[in-house]
């Protein structure tokens, strides 16, 4: 796809320094590697300053509500499974209010992309925590810090049954593009964690430069390897923060098992029957 393609008329409205910019440039550069036409791609985002990017890429999109990227972009993919559908979601939309259409994605290992914008703070309703925000975060709702612990979100996805999962760090640009193809390119859900820094409300710039470290799993099918990986950082300590991918399996997709379905009264009990035996 030619790169002026891409581009709408949108003025950008992010702040200076937001980490999304990243995210938009990895994107673009990604979707026009993919050589599809532009009526195969279909973005879909919550709501949050993430959601913005939908009015930055000149391909279909749908804004849904707040967290409910999933449900959307999982109706999407079973009404046409020739789409390539992807999810822009923030941490507070996936990990707090949405959280369980995130786990359900995961688990029936449905072909889109989940690309989570965490910058861990509820960004566009100006500062108060989410679920990765680090242990004594002050923001508008919490002035003297939080009193709990973050989530770890990618050792969720593992028991969930994500079959890709990687964190990328935008500021790594060449690294982070490579992820966000990969995880475009999977087949099955595929998850990515992104270190996306709020330069207005919680700027983890001087933090992640400092710990970020690029680490692959040698093995990205061994759930072992994949669980230390993951479990070594838990979202607020200093130390080594891991950036790569954890994990890629292969294993039966939700609109191919669903398919049955959707087939033809006197096939569909033979259709079903066979994805059973594909999922057994
Ligand atoms: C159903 C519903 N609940 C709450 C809101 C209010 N709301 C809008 S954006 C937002 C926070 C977004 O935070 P996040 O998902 O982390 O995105 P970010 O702005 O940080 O990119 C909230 C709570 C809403 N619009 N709809
Ligand atoms: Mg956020």
């Amino acid at each position: 796809m030619n790169p002026q393609e891409l581009l709408t008329s949108a003025q950008i409205q992010w702040c200076p320094g937001c980490g999304n910019f990243g995210i938009l440039t990895a994107i673009k550069a990604v979707i026009e590697e993919l050589h599809q036409p532009r009526e195969k791609i279909v973005i879909v985002t919550g709501i949050g300053n993430h959601a913005k990017i939908a009015d930055y890429l000149n391909v279909n999109s749908f804004y849904s509500i707040h967290g409910r990227a999933f449900p959307a972009a999982t109706a999407i993919k079973l009404a046409n499974p020739e789409l390539q559908v992807i999810c822009f979601a923030g941490d507070g939309d996936s990990y707090a209010e949405g959280l369980d259409h995130l786990i359900f994605a995961a688990k029936r290992n449905i072909d889109i992309t989940a690309i989570i914008h965490d910058n861990r703070v509820y960004a566009l309703a100006t500062a108060q925590f989410t679920p990765t925000a680090p242990l004594g975060f002050r923001g508008s709702t919490t002035p003297f810090g939080t009193v709990e612990h973050p989530f770890n979100p990618l050792e969720l996805m593992l028991v969930s049954g994500a079959s890709f999962i990687a964190r990328g760090y935008p500021a790594r640009a060449g690294h982070f593009q490579r992820l966000i193809r990969e995880a475009i390119r999977h087949r099955g859900f595929s998850f990515v964690d992104v270190l996306q820094v709020c330069a207005t409300y919680n700027n983890l710039y001087g933090f992640y430069n400092k710990n970020v470290q690029e680490i692959e799993a040698g093995d990205p099918s061994s759930l072992k390897e994949a669980s230390q990986i993951i479990r070594a950082w838990d979202y607020n300590s200093e130390g080594p923060i891991a950036i790569g991918k954890f994990y890629d399996v292969d294993r039966p997709r939700f609109e191919e098992s669903f398919a049955g379905y959707r087939a033809r009264p006197a096939d569909r009990e033979a259709k079903l029957q066979e994805a059973f035996e594909q999922l057994v």
